[in-house]
């Protein structure tokens, strides 16, 4: 699977789910066709985040799955991941490269139109878009809605992986694919399902594929 390709993006949040349980999370995720998967942990230490990497690297290889880690260019690059995503506050791309090198995914959080053309025009490899609704994963943003996606869609997402975000559940996948998006970040959803795999396996099977 490649990020262009890519219409569900997955992300095994720590807030989620407990680091003993990470590895089985993953498989779960990959097991239902997730087309990327983040490791996403928040306040956890440099050397935990690369315990469990290391954990679910390995899963990924055998999925063919791209494993992206959030934050943490130094790690990435150590690691040999195939991606890092940064957000507003973490620098330029070009900082980034300084530390990952040419070849990494490089992706980039952007809540409003303007900050993802930006993001187009600085280079990313893929842009995150959110979150469309205020959501406890990510606290005290407000949600932008979906009536920005398809001018997103037409000027960015055109030309790069464009990954819709934020208060996406299966219970609302369908207005936010009819609002125009044509990839999605899904986090509490999936990991709090009780089947993570089935949960996975429907909404990937409910977009249609983006090329
Ligand atoms: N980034 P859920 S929203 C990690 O808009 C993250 O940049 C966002 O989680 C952004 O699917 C978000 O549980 C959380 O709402 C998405």
């Amino acid at each position: 699977m490649s990020l262009q390709t890519a219409r569900l993006y997955a992300i095994l949040d720590l807030g989620y789910a407990r680091e003993e349980n990470a590895a089985d999370v993953a498989a779960a995720l990959l097991a239902g066709g997730a087309d990327l998967l983040q490791l996403r942990a928040k306040g956890h230490s440099e050397e935990i985040i690369r315990r469990i990497a290391e954990t679910l690297m390995p899963l990924c290889k055998n999925a063919g799955v791209p494993f992206i880690l959030n934050d943490f260019p130094h790690l990435a690059a150590k690691l040999g991941a195939d991606g890092v995503h940064i957000g507003q506050d973490d620098g330029s791309l070009l900082d980034a490269r300084k530390i990952v090198g040419p070849h990494m995914i490089v992706g980039r959080s952007t809540h409003s139109l303007d900050q993802a053309r930006a993001a187009l025009a600085e280079g990313f490899n893929y842009i995150g878009f959110g979150p469309l609704f205020p959501t406890p994963t990510k606290l005290g943003r407000p949600g932008i809605g979906l009536e920005h996606i398809r001018k997103m869609e037409r000027d960015v997402g055109s030309r790069i992986p464009a990954f819709c975000i934020g208060g996406i559940r299966r219970d609302n996948l369908q207005t936010v694919l009819d609002a125009g998006a044509r990839r999605v970040v899904i986090v509490s959803d999936l990991l709090q399902a009780g089947d993570i795999t089935a949960a996975t396996k429907e909404v990937r099977d409910s977009i249609p594929s983006p090329v």
